[in-house]
């Protein structure tokens, strides 16, 4: 068992197509001279993810960041949004971009997701919007969400960073809220190296969405709103264009590895799946646990510590909380009082490495590892 894995196993890996297939479009590319600005690459990626998402207004973006920060913007949002500390950085920071002020909601313990039942009592004259994530790729309960914004008058903006092809009762998960992000970074199951879309439920709003990623230019004489630069180039697209042929067979694989995943660890002590759907309506994202030190023996730091000495490397999505982040130590809504469950579970998620190419043995390994960790603290013998 000392070093099972020859070269380090990483949280994930990105999905790469065969080299003679991007060299094919970087020749289309080269051929056309057209690099960025809404090429031929980006119309046709634009085209077929709308319909590989089942979305009728989707526009692509260099990043899911900047796809968030302009649908803040589009929207014309002031004052207040309402959303989740546990998150990665860019959905706080898009709101700061925006001038929106966050207000931190505490967390569903089982999802992970904002408390649907702690939004309302946050809601003040001075609340636009409420901004959820899909964390990990669970759906928040969208149906309440988009009912309560309904009653008050909010916008829904729903990062779904880690959703891609998430479906919720049934129906794409971009179907709920005013917009969904979604995220194309080389660390998600669809990659374009870098890259972002926005769906959004009233296509009057993408002409506006299109000028603000694009400086907001109208035509060539005439700009007409502050814009900033979004764009996602051909190079991306075109890649994008191979890597969404590889996404149904990486899911396949990621399923079987997720199944062994849960298999081999549903039993042991102190480890708890967060998500483990292995439905078609799961997005495959991440593998995730929440480790209970008491029961387990290891705290999720040492945890994390004592897997690097076998060449694996977790990750720790998502902690530093957002709420904990310095500039925010002012707002009233960061107190941890009143965060409890995202603090503490902030302090026990660990992101196991989840990728077609590791395999199902590879996943055996981990699982052998952690059970092994187990049972030298509780002393075992039916791990
Ligand atoms: N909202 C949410 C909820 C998000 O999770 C994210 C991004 C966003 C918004 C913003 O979307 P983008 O603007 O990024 O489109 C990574 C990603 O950079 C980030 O996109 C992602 N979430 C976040 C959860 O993970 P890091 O800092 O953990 O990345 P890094 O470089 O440490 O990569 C993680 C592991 O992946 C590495 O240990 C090895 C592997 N890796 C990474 C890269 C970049 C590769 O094997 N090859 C690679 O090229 O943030």
């Amino acid at each position: 068992m000392v070093n099972p894995f020859k070269d380090p196993v990483f949280v994930t890996r990105p999905l790469l197509p065969p080299m003679h297939s991007v060299h094919k479009r970087l020749q289309q590319i080269w051929e056309s001279k057209w690099l960025t600005n809404i090429g031929a690459q980006h119309q046709e990626l634009e085209e077929q993810l709308g319909k590989y998402l089942q979305a009728r207004h989707l526009a692509l973006f260099n990043n899911g960041t900047l796809a968030l920060l302009i649908g803040l913007k589009a929207l014309g949002l002031t004052g207040e949004a309402i959303t989740t500390p546990f998150t990665f950085p860019a959905t706080v920071q898009a709101l700061d971009w925006a001038w929106l002020r966050p207000v931190f909601c505490d967390i569903d313990p089982d999802t992970l997701n904002i408390d649907v039942q702690k939004i309302e009592g946050l809601i003040t004259t001075e609340t636009t919007a409420i901004l959820g994530v899909h964390v990990f790729g669970s759906p928040c309960p969208a149906e309440t969400i988009d009912a309560l914004a309904a009653a008050y008058g909010l916008k829904v903006i729903y990062d779904g960073a880690h959703a891609f092809q998430s479906r919720y009762q049934g129906r794409p998960i971009s179907a709920f809220g005013d917009m969904t992000m979604f995220s194309f970074h080389a660390t998600k199951l669809f990659n374009t190296v870098e890259g972002g879309a926005l769906v959004v439920k009233d296509g009057s709003l993408l002409p506006t969405i299109n000028m603000l990623k694009n400086f907001g230019i109208a035509g060539s004489e005439e700009v007409v709103l502050s814009g900033i630069n979004a764009k996602m180039n051909e190079v991306q697209a075109g890649i994008g264009l191979e890597v969404l042929k590889m996404v149904a067979g990486e899911r396949e694989k990621r399923k079987e590895i997720k199944k062994t995943y849960i298999k081999n660890l549903a039993a042991v002590p102190g480890i708890r799946f967060i998500n483990d759907d292995i439905s078609d309506e799961n997005s495959f994202q991440y593998l995730v646990i929440a480790i209970d030190q008491e029961l387990f023996g290891w705290s999720r730091d040492a945890v994390h510590e004592e897997l690097k000495n076998y060449n694996v490397f977790t990750r720790k999505y998502f902690y530093p909380l957002c709420s904990n982040f310095p500039w925010y130590r002012s707002l009233p809504s960061t107190a941890p009082e009143l965060l409890p469950v995202a603090n503490q579970l902030a302090e026990q998620v660990l992101s196991l490495p989840f990728y077609g190419g590791l395999g199902v043995a590879g996943a055996q390994t981990i699982c052998e590892i952690l059970r092994r960790l187990c049972r030298t603290t509780i002393g075992s013998n039916i791990l």
